[in-house]
């Protein structure tokens, strides 16, 4: 059957697979999210339905400190021997770890630390022994793709770091994996950077610790190439075997342009799927001759369902900023209740709680209460503390009012303002791949409050590595703000 891409949308970037008993694993990097590294499970490798977090306590997860796009960098997730390890960087506090888990569906353990630097740890498991890999530098100073045997119960290095392959001269060499495909140790890597010029390339050696060889043909994927194409920036993948049919695929990230000739992403770096055939050398290549592209042929017999509805009851993916104070948030499936505090939209640590915008035609809507004097509660279009557009019910001296403020970095102003009969009304965004569209509805009346363009809330403008979250916030020490029929829809 034919599938569509991304199999995985919105801000959902560095996918990393697994096999184990018959289903597929998929984890993504979360930066300054909590609960951090959301985690997939499918049957097919082409529907992915979220189960949940990998990081959902503190003591797993400290980001009091982390910076927009700091935090959780690129996570693996492997399954060895009855336990599933999930490695990566925590790059706020400089450390990599790993978590483990006999269950998949119950809590990970704390993290396990690896004294070996860099970023976008992986693992490897062969006859008892665990390799660790990360982009750091060995123990002679030499930056690239380094290794060590590590003792996995500890995480303590039994081998000095090697670095044991240096790239095919691509800048930022990263996103390391090792394994044994016939009888080579193969290396896959990513460089070019996370932008446009992004690039998947591989090596080989008969040897775990090489020498390695970089195949000649190097990159295996990219689409830097591909001007005018809505799909740009694809690298750091993950391989990946279908189980009932042999056939071989990457996982990867990827973004979608506004348009073919506009390079502005802001739905964030998604998760694509890439077909990989080995030849009869030994070495493979992947896609349409070397490129991703929207659709690409899976054996089988089944449907890409997508889901199109998001609402309070997806408590597996709403997400906070940092580490949040859970004291100031009450959920109940159909209601949400935030309290505010002094912390605005423009700081680290506002009362906040999201879900990812995932396609580029949506719809967002929210009944909205809110109480307290010199508060205020609404809908944002939350990109980072810089770039949001907020849609919120605003109390001034015992008057509310709706007010649209557009925050494109020191550009802040208020777009346009009403006076509501009450301390309720209901918020809407609407989107589409330019524009993000703002109503309030006041009982009967309803007000159009025009349009904000997607593209000063893109990476382009913003930078970093996230994406654009439909959020939910309150302001104000005195702010109490309910939130009631939430709904998020997609075409
Ligand atoms: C990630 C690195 C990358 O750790 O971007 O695209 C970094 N690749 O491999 C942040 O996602």
């Amino acid at each position: 059957m034919i599938y569509k891409n991304p199999i995985i949308k919105g801000f959902y970037p560095d996918p990393s697979v697994c096999c184990a008993n018959g289903r597929y694993y998929l984890v993504t990097s979360s930066f300054q999210y909590f609960p951090g590294v959301p985690l997939f499970e499918s049957d097919d490798l082409v529907n992915w339905k979220q189960i949940g977090h990998v990081l959902t306590r503190k003591s797993q997860l400290p980001l009091e400190y982390a910076h927009s796009s700091g935090g959780i960098f690129a996570p693996t997730i492997r399954y060895n021997d009855g336990t599933f390890f999930m490695v990566t960087t925590n790059t706020t506090t400089g450390k990599n770890f790993y978590v483990t888990t006999n269950d998949i569906y119950g809590q990970w353990s704390e993290p396990i630390f690896v004294e070996q630097d860099g970023i976008d740890p992986s693992l490897y498991f062969e006859d008892g022994h665990a390799y660790f890999m990360s982009n750091g530098t060995d123990d002679d100073g030499n930056g690239g793709i380094t290794q060590c045997e590590i003792d996995i119960k500890t995480g303590i290095k039994l081998s000095e770091s090697k670095t044991i392959w240096k790239g095919s001269g691509g800048r930022y060499l990263e996103s390391p994996h090792l394994y044994k495909i016939g009888g080579y140790y193969y290396i896959t890597a990513a460089e070019g950077g996370t932008e446009y010029g992004h690039m998947i390339t591989c090596a080989r050696s008969r040897n775990i610790w090489g020498e390695y060889e970089g195949y000649s043909q190097n990159p295996v994927l990219t689409n830097r190439n591909l001007g005018g194409y809505a799909i740009q920036g694809v690298g750091h993948g993950d391989l990946i075997q279908k189980q009932n049919t042999g056939e071989w695929f990457i996982v990867h990230l990827g973004f979608r342009q506004i348009d073919m000739w506009q390079p502005f992403h802001h739905l964030g770096r998604e998760t694509f799927l890439t077909p990989v055939k080995f030849n009869s050398d030994g070495w493979f290549t992947a896609g349409q001759n070397g490129t991703t592209v929207e659709e690409f042929e899976i054996q089988g017999d089944f449907i890409q369902t997508g889901k199109k509805s998001y609402s309070f009851a997806d408590t597996d993916e709403w997400i906070y900023l940092r580490n949040p104070d859970f004291s100031k948030y009450e959920t109940s499936g159909e209601k949400f209740v935030l309290y505010g505090t002094e912390n605005t939209l423009d700081t680290h640590t506002p009362t906040f709680t999201g879900i990812r915008h995932r396609d580029f035609e949506s719809t967002v809507s929210c009944d909205v209460h809110l109480s307290g004097a010199n508060s205020e509660a609404g809908l944002t279009v939350y990109m980072d503390e810089n770039h949001h557009y907020d849609l919120a019910i605003m109390e001034n001296s015992g008057k509310y009012q709706a007010v649209l403020r557009l925050n494109i970095g020191d550009a802040k102003y208020i777009r346009n303002s009403i006076e509501l009969k009450s301390s309720r009304a209901v918020l809407e965004i609407a989107s589409d791949n330019f524009v993000y569209c703002f109503k309030v509805r006041d009982g009967e009346n309803v007000y159009d409050f025009g349009s904000a363009q997607t593209r000063y809330v893109s990476t382009e403008v913003a930078c970093g590595f996230t994406g654009v979250i439909y959020g939910l916030y309150a302001a104000g020490k005195d702010c109490k703000a309910e939130f009631t029929d939430f709904s998020n829809n997609y075409v």
